[in-house]
């Protein structure tokens, strides 16, 4: 493997800075907050910090609407902080990389106030304005067309309507972009997570979203005027793009990025085709099926990004895994995830194995769910259909406050935070998970340990085992003579395995101490171990 191609080696952890520290105790995260818990996550084996944004933000969508890509809003510090941040983080050997959310704005941004104003304002084109709506909806529901009265003409906005879209094909707003991102990567930051950036290509009149004409011209032009000669990190976010084409991108003959996120994994618990409120159960054979085509098409160019969780996925136990299983199951997930090839990324709380939560409809912040509950309302669905959806899938599921410890408000803050805290936290909480011999954060350290110890991890084949079996998801992987088989079983009841036809002789890791190894055995539930 390339040695200059550290990112293919990190681990990646994900801080949502409103919900993982908050120091001065106003009950928001802010970063301060995180520089105090750096040790905990280099003890844990991170490389590579990924912070949610930080930037100044009306929090409409919880900074993913920036009103000023070059302040840190108040709430979170200030750039000298951020600059602290920074310093703390190199000085542990980690990396920080932001993320860049470079398809919309807020509305408060100084761009699309001036754009509003004037149709001969020389903002005007940094929007998409027409006279006349076409039949498109915005990602969060609802019309992507809003009419703005100043200038009785329509601006277009993929998510909520405080989020216009920017207009790629205008070259003085592209500028504009890469300015700042320079501006970002001289300060010292180690590269980006790419928000939605299958968007930016897109040509609205032609109906053309996800991977649009323009892609790859775009991608280019960043790439070049950017990101070009520096040692850094990038990951684009392409919720649209085909496994084709997320190889061409982060593989091809011009890697314009070092690996994106794919969501193919992610919709498989939704009706297809009906969105993600339409909820179904999770077939593992189709899910382990995802997996192999990613893995095989990602082997020979292109790398992976491995992921279950996000800070827009509900958590993975509570979706995949089982509550009754808890700590069991997140290491299950966990250990099939990274037994693959591909750079892992944690999100804050998974390595707790920490769940989702059922709240009154009231006590929800983000503006996805609070929008879907009326529109669902609208649709004639019943109540508990509606908040039976809601549980399973509304981001606030992995955005509530981190639970450090049992003190009040999980000693996340002393003042009540700005989101519920899952009352679970009493007993799931990080300082009770690292001292339990059997918690899940122990468990994440052996196994981060243990993918950096063996190539195989890194560069080894793919092949699933048990292909059929409807709860295992079993794979082996071989490099250079050497195998190794790494199972995962997703079932509440004891499974009996028949290894005759498979080369083994210990188990390196697994979630069960009393399971011995043999030809046949027999496996309790939600049980995972990497056998060599
Ligand atoms: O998400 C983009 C996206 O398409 C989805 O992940 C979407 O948010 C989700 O399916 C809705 O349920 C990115 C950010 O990760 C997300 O937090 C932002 O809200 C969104 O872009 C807009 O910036
Ligand atoms: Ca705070």
């Amino acid at each position: 493997m390339d040695q200059t191609a550290w990112w293919k080696r990190a681990i990646v952890y994900q801080i949502y800075p409103l919900s993982f520290k908050d120091s001065n105790h106003d009950g928001i995260g802010d970063l301060p907050g995180i520089i105090s818990e750096l040790d905990y996550l280099q003890k844990l084996g991170v490389d590579v910090i990924w912070l949610s944004p930080v930037y100044r933000s009306p929090m409409d969508d919880n900074g993913y609407d920036i009103a000023d890509y070059y302040q840190i809003d108040p709430i979170f510090g200030t750039l000298d902080d951020m600059k602290r941040l920074l310093t703390e983080v190199h000085k542990r050997k980690m990396r920080l990389i932001m993320d860049l959310v470079i398809n919309h704005t807020s509305d408060e941004h100084i761009w699309f106030k001036e754009s509003r104003k004037d149709v001969h304002s020389p903002y005007r084109d940094y929007y998409l304005w027409r006279k006349e709506p076409t039949a498109v909806d915005s990602i969060f529901g609802g019309s992507a067309w809003t009419l703005d009265p100043q200038t009785n003409m329509y601006y277009f906005h993929l998510f909520s309507k405080r989020q216009p879209d920017l207009n790629w094909h205008h070259q003085p707003l592209r500028q504009a972009i890469y300015d700042m991102v320079n501006w970002w990567l001289d300060l010292g930051i180690d590269g980006f997570r790419l928000d939605v950036i299958d968007l930016i290509g897109k040509d609205i009149d032609k109906m053309q979203f996800a991977d649009g004409p323009y892609l790859n011209t775009y991608l280019k032009e960043l790439y070049d005027t950017c990101f070009k000669g520096r040692d850094i990190m990038t990951v684009g976010e392409m919720p649209g793009l085909s496994i084709e084409r997320a190889r061409e991108i982060t593989g091809g003959k011009h890697p314009f990025l070092n690996m994106v996120f794919q969501f193919a994994h992610v919709g498989l618990d939704e009706v297809q085709g009906q969105g993600k409120w339409a909820l179904r159960q999770l077939d593992v054979n189709e899910f382990k099926h995802t997996f192999e085509k990613l893995q095989h098409a990602m082997h020979h160019g292109g790398w992976n990004s491995l992921f279950l969780s996000n800070h827009d996925q509900p958590r993975v136990v509570s979706r995949y895994g089982s509550e009754h299983y808890r700590k069991a199951s997140a290491k299950m997930l966990a250990t099939i995830l990274y037994g693959m090839q591909g750079t892992p990324y944690i999100y804050q709380g998974e390595e707790i194995g920490m769940t989702g939560i059922k709240m009154p409809i009231e006590n929800y912040r983000d503006l996805e769910t609070r929008q879907i509950y009326t529109i669902l309302q609208e649709k004639g669905w019943k109540e508990e259909d509606i908040m039976r959806s809601i549980y399973a899938k509304s981001r606030d599921n992995s955005r509530t406050p981190f639970q450090w410890n049992d003190h009040e408000y999980a000693g996340f803050s002393m003042h009540e935070p700005w989101l519920q805290v899952n009352p679970n936290y009493k007993t799931l909480n990080a300082e009770t998970d690292r001292s339990d011999r059997d918690g899940v954060y122990p468990y994440y350290q052996e196994l981060i340990k243990l993918r950096k110890s063996h190539r195989i991890f890194d560069e080894g084949d793919f092949q699933l085992i048990f292909e059929d079996h409807p709860k295992l998801f079993a794979y082996k992987r071989s490099y250079q003579g050497q195998t190794v088989l790494i199972i995962g079983s997703f079932s509440d009841l004891p499974i009996t395995l028949d290894l005759t036809d498979y080369p083994f002789s210990k188990i390196l890791l697994s979630n069960d101490h009393s399971v011995k190894l043999a030809q046949h055995m027999t496996i309790p539930p939600y049980y995972a171990a990497i056998i060599i």
